[in-house]
């Protein structure tokens, strides 16, 4: 059974958990979708309206472990306030480094990483937290535009998954992904 736990943004409002797989990536990258993809329900909703999901949320996965989803990040049309706000709330919950055993960050395949991407992922490895990027959307590229689009965005990184949301494409291989960095007793 896969159960909503609660939506929070400061320190002392997480709830208590044993393990978080987490989701990251910029507004409309398809996060929600990926999320859909893999548990085979809406988590989250998928909209057109990016930056709708401003807190954190917590899902109890089968008793297995959380899934956390957090906020889309590179949203333009947030004010120096929020932005600020937004920073803080990813350092309070980054900062439970002990419970997080995976960050799965999504990009575009079609465009590989924006500067907000770099900026995340550089987050990601300067606090060495585990993670792994999904390429989204590969249904829209052509075979030959996806090997182009590995060779030229991807190629500096070994912990790809290219996927399709849509078409369900190689949500297996991150099902297995994730599984492998769960602590299972
Ligand atoms: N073609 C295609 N579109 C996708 C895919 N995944 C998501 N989308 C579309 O991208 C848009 C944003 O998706 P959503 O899941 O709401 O992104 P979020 O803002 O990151 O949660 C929606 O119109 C989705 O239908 C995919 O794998 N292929
Ligand atoms: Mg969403």
């Amino acid at each position: 059974m896969i159960r909503f736990l609660c939506s929070a943004k400061t320190k002392n409002s997480f709830p208590v958990t044993q393990q978080e797989i987490v989701f990251v990536g910029r507004s409309n990258v398809g996060k929600s979708s990926l999320l859909n993809a893999l548990y085979q329900q809406k988590l989250a909703y998928t909209g057109k309206t990016p930056g709708k999901t401003r807190l954190i949320n917590f899902f109890d996965i089968h008793g297995k472990y959380t899934a956390v989803d957090v906020p889309g990040y590179g949203y333009a049309r947030r004010s120096d306030k929020e932005l600020i706000e937004f920073g803080q709330m990813m350092d309070d919950y980054f900062s439970r480094k002990d419970k997080i055993k995976l960050v799965v960050m999504i990009v575009d395949s079609r465009i590989g990483f924006t500067a907000d991407d770099l900026d995340m992922l550089e987050y990601l490895k300067d606090s060495e937290l585990p993670y792994v990027i999904v390429a989204n959307k590969i249904d829209k590229l052509s075979n030959n535009q996806l090997a182009k689009n590995k060779k030229e965005f991807f190629q500096e990184q070994d912990n790809i998954i290219y996927v399709s949301c849509l078409k369900k494409t190689n949500i297996d291989l991150l099902e297995k992904a994730i599984c492998s960095y769960l602590e299972v007793d």
